[in-house]
């Protein structure tokens, strides 16, 4: 990458330090392979299918991908269940479409990060299937297995993620143990104490580099180590899964040295560590000292309502947990696992009392400003797919559910245009569309320079190239409740960002006001003189 970027509005070359690796400067777009784009006609998108739409990315101003998982899969979990993780699943294609995939991605200056899932395999892994087939099998401590307790009960008081009833455990008859499994029944735990786990695993991670991946985005990493006693979670955190809960020293080891298996690859490559950990502090722990993850998904923005004061205060907690040990946040707005921010927005105003009337002009523009703020704050930003043209969640009827998780909503096909099928030529797709998909897709954005679209677009080539919003230094400013306003700096380039959470117009003081409109997530006039007028739910990016 250049060791120079200009920055357009000051008219100046500036120097950037060279040593700035590309993921910190990046903007990753989440591919979701099985809703992304069919290229086979069969109603689930696959690899084929993202390959013919890579332009459309490029057109856009990402910068890397991140694609959930295609190995081989039951589909349980929807691949995060893996039977084989050296393979691609036939629905999504094969080897060869991957490998072209990525040398296609490579020429157009895409990198390419894939999901690792290093907790957990499908049952029907041929290393579970072996370890189940008997207590002396050669793969039996690759899972973990315990005895009954006396009373025949589970081994200890773990819940399992989705199903807040059901024990982290399952009994298995033929064998008279129980296996440990954070998830569902049909997704056993690896036990990373084994070496040979650790060493299959890191394995699986050369198979991926070797191919010539940029990184991993690593499933549930935090849970890569056990407490050897496997205690009781504590009654006051009774019904919260496991999963969320995990937090132990051994884990920082194991990440350790996969972080030395990466930095033995040239290029640069890294790791993206899923820490479903719900405290922000407990997550920058898994950067170490620099010598674990690259980067960490941090959940509390993802859940933080759209109030300023509560994003001020996740900013805040961001800034206290990574500045001292110089970690790189990231920033999401929505993924694969949670309702779309759109659609969590509007579910909160509405319980809030707003209307349908008011809904209609408010939830677009909730969106809009919503992407101001995640591609203007320091650190690396992941776009789900489908953010960017402002969809909210699928309504699924009652019969097509899948999901074990209830997670189908913010899983719809995206819509490439208005037609019959909506680009998805072939059968029915595996999800119903998003709503109003006549208007809310790519072809009829694209057509449209006042969509939601167009405005990500304009706002990843101003962030592309302004310094200011990609290394700069971050301050945040006093503002009017209701108000988030920050300023960036990276040497002579400045933006200063203000966000209006409210429906309300808001007037910002004197010191606030002045400067040139760069962009208006309501394209209000972005040559414009900042008069130092919000209006309402309006976010604007300003130059000095
Ligand atoms: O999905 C969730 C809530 O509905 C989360 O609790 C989720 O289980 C957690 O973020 C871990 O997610 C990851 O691992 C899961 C998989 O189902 C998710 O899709 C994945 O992102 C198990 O592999």
């Amino acid at each position: 990458m250049a060791g120079e970027a200009r920055d357009a509005s000051a008219g100046r070359h500036e120097r950037r330090p060279r040593d700035v690796p590309w993921w910190q400067r990046a903007v990753f777009y989440q591919v979701y392979p099985r809703s992304f784009a069919d290229g086979d006609g069969d109603g689930v998108g696959d690899l084929a299918g993202l390959r013919a739409r890579l332009d459309d990315l490029v057109w856009l101003g990402v910068d890397a991908l991140w694609l959930s998982p295609f190995y081989r899969s039951p589909m349980v979990d929807f691949g995060y269940d893996v039977s084989d993780y050296c393979d691609v699943d036939p629905l999504f294609g094969t080897l060869a479409d991957f490998d072209a995939l990525v040398a296609d991605a490579h020429e157009r200056n895409l990198r390419v990060v894939i999901d690792w899932v290093p907790n957990h395999t499908s049952d029907r892994h041929p290393w579970f299937v072996d370890a189940a087939s008997g207590r002396g099998s050669a793969h039996r401590d690759w899972y973990v297995w315990r005895d009954p307790a006396p009373d025949g009960r589970p081994p200890n008081n773990w819940v399992a993620a989705f199903d807040l009833t059901a024990p982290a455990w399952t009994f298995h008859e033929p064998t008279g143990q129980w296996y440990l499994h954070l998830f569902e029944p049909a997704q056993p735990d690896l036990n990373w104490d084994e070496p040979a786990v650790e060493a299959a695993m890191h394995d699986v991670l050369r198979f991926w580099l070797d191919r010539g991946v940029d990184g991993f985005r690593a499933d549930v990493v935090h849970a890569i180590g056990k407490d050897p006693d496997l205690p009781d979670d504590l009654p006051e955190v009774a019904g919260i899964p496991h999963c969320a809960l995990n937090d132990v020293p051994v884990t920082h080891e194991r990440l350790r040295r996969i972080r030395g298996l990466l930095d033995g690859y040239p290029g640069d490559r890294m790791m993206v560590g899923e820490v479903y950990l719900l405290s922000t502090e407990a997550v920058a722990a898994y950067y170490g000292t620099g010598d674990e993850v690259h980067l960490a998904f941090n959940f509390p923005p993802l859940f933080a309502p759209w109030r300023a004061d509560r994003w001020r205060t996740c900013i805040d907690d961001t800034l206290a947990a990574f500045g001292p040990r110089d970690a790189w946040p990231t920033w999401v707005l929505s993924n694969h696992d949670n309702p779309r921010h759109r659609t969590r927005y509007d579910r909160a105003a509405a319980r809030a009392g707003e209307g349908a009337s008011v809904a209609a002009r408010r939830s677009e523009a909730r969106a809009r400003a919503a992407a101001v703020l995640l591609l203007t704050l320091r650190g690396t930003p992941f776009v789900y797919q489908g953010e960017e043209l402002g969809l909210a969640d699928a309504e699924i009827p009652e019969g097509r559910a899948v999901d074990p998780g209830g997670r189908d909503g913010c899983r719809a096909p995206l819509p490439w245009d208005d037609g019959v099928g909506h680009g998805w030529s072939g059968a029915e797709p595996w999800l119903p569309f998003p709503p109003e998909a006549g208007l809310r897709n790519r072809a009829a954005q694209a057509a449209d320079p006042g969509s939601v679209l167009h405005l990500y677009r304009r706002l990843l080539h101003l962030r592309r190239r302004t310094p200011a919003l990609v290394d700069g230094t971050f301050e945040l400013l006093e503002a009017p409740a209701g108000v988030l306003a920050y300023r960036r700096s990276a040497g002579a380039s400045t933006r200063t960002v203000l966000v209006n959470f409210t429906g309300d117009p808001q007037v910002v003081p004197p010191a606030l006001a002045s400067g040139t409109v760069d962009l208006a997530s309501d394209d209000a006039d972005g040559s414009g003189i900042f008069g130092g007028r919000l209006a309402p739910d309006q976010a604007v990016v300003l130059r000095p």
